[in-house]
């Protein structure tokens, strides 16, 4: 039985994310800007909508770049706030995952899913689960998908690109050489610039043109592995499996300071969004923790790390900003150097069911 692998990949996302916010810019171009804070405009454009591609303004670009271009568009320029996409990404994510039979996150607005098992190898029956997730993540999140159905993780993925934007695109078995070979090598997974004009040299630029080549000849220029991953990639019979997500073990978030400090309060208050991050996703799963730490990144690049355990797993989120202030206080005093980064983390994590906070713990104590 052929296996039924998807891709699935949020259009334009954090563009996306911020017309569902203030579905009033929705007409204009839309710029996410990574402001760097050295000058006004220095910084790279994260991402933008399709009205500011269709004018030049793209992902990576310098913002003055963007400006420059839009410049009589109405563009609506806007900061990047990573926490905001995060959070939307895990409730995305959980639609995704409570449809499917094996789960695989890769990014923060992209997964595959396995549902050989579900379906049977039915495609007609893949189809119905795509659109069933396409339309929860519609109806809850206000957001557009684009999803790819094939037999391979390669192919998969490059349904999903080709359905982009909005759009669902099912390669059956029996038509994934006809799909994939007229595709430029360029389009399948792995294959770089490097690998690009190898593959030029000897006459291979379409994925056909691959999959047809001389093995001995490719393995010579390219080496055994490349060589053999490349082969079974442009016949969409790579066999590489969906990969359940392992659980993460700790949540961390750690910043570069405006400026070098060794003050308690300065500190604090660039790790405040940080902390709320971390407070969210231990909030989205459920987990309990035990360990609260600091990590203070000195101006020599050194490292110094303070940690409190509790006795118990706890999970209320307060506690890491109040153990946060008292570890990173406890840090400062150890060393004479400034701090240039500062990170938190919560690790020791558990799936209890326990519900009671540290307080009540406290309370029942006493
Ligand atoms: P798409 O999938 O072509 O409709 O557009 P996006 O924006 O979803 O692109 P994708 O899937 O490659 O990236 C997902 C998010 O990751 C995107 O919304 C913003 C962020 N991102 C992508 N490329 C860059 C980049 O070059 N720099 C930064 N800072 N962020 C990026
Ligand atoms: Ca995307
Ligand atoms: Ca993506």
């Amino acid at each position: 039985m052929a296996r039924v692998i998807g891709h699935i990949d949020l259009d334009y996302f954090y563009a996306q994310v911020e017309e569902v916010e203030n579905p009033s810019i929705r007409d204009r171009p839309v710029v996410v800007c990574v402001f760097s804070g050295r000058t006004e405009d220095s910084g790279v454009v994260s991402t933008s909508n399709y009205n500011a591609r269709a004018i030049g303004a793209k992902s990576g670009m310098p913002i003055s770049a963007a400006k420059r271009i839009l410049n009589g568009h109405n563009p609506v320029i806007i900061k990047m706030v990573h926490e905001k996409y995060e959070a939307v990404s895990g409730r995305v994510m959980g639609l995704v995952s409570e449809r499917v039979d094996i789960f695989e996150k890769t990014g923060i607005d992209e997964a595959f899913f396995d549902i050989t098992s579900s379906t049977g190898g039915d495609y007609t029956a893949a189809a119905k689960i795509a659109r069933g997730i396409k339309d929860a993540i519609f109806q809850t999140e206000g957001l557009t998908s684009s999803v790819g159905i094939g037999r391979s993780k390669v192919v998969a993925k490059l349904g999903s690109d080709s359905a982009k934007p909005g759009g669902l695109m099912t390669i059956l078995p029996d038509s994934t050489e006809s799909f994939l070979g007229p595709l430029p090598v360029t389009k399948l997974y792995g294959v770089g610039p490097k690998t690009a004009a190898a593959l030029e040299e000897i006459g291979i630029k379409s994925v056909q043109e691959l999959s047809r080549s001389d093995v001995s000849l490719l393995e010579r220029r390219l080496g055994r592995k490349l060589a053999s991953y490349l082969v079974s990639a442009a016949s969409g019979t790579d066999i590489d499996p969906v990969l359940a997500n392992q659980p993460p073990t700790q949540f961390s978030r750690i910043v570069t300071l405006k400026r070098d400090t060794r003050n308690v309060t300065e500190a604090m208050e660039q790790l405040e969004e940080g902390i709320a991050a971390i407070g969210g996703r231990l909030a989205n799963s459920g987990k309990s923790f035990r360990t609260v730490s600091v990590i203070g990144i000195q101006t020599d690049l050194s490292t110094k790390t303070k940690s409190k355990t509790f006795d118990i797993p706890v999970r209320d989120s307060a506690l890491i900003k109040e153990h946060a202030r008292v570890l990173i206080s406890q840090l400062i005093k150890s060393t004479s150097k400034d701090l240039r980064r500062v990170g938190v983390r919560i690790s020791e994590l558990s799936d209890s069911t326990d519900q009671r906070t540290l307080a009540e713990f406290v309370k029942r104590k006493v």
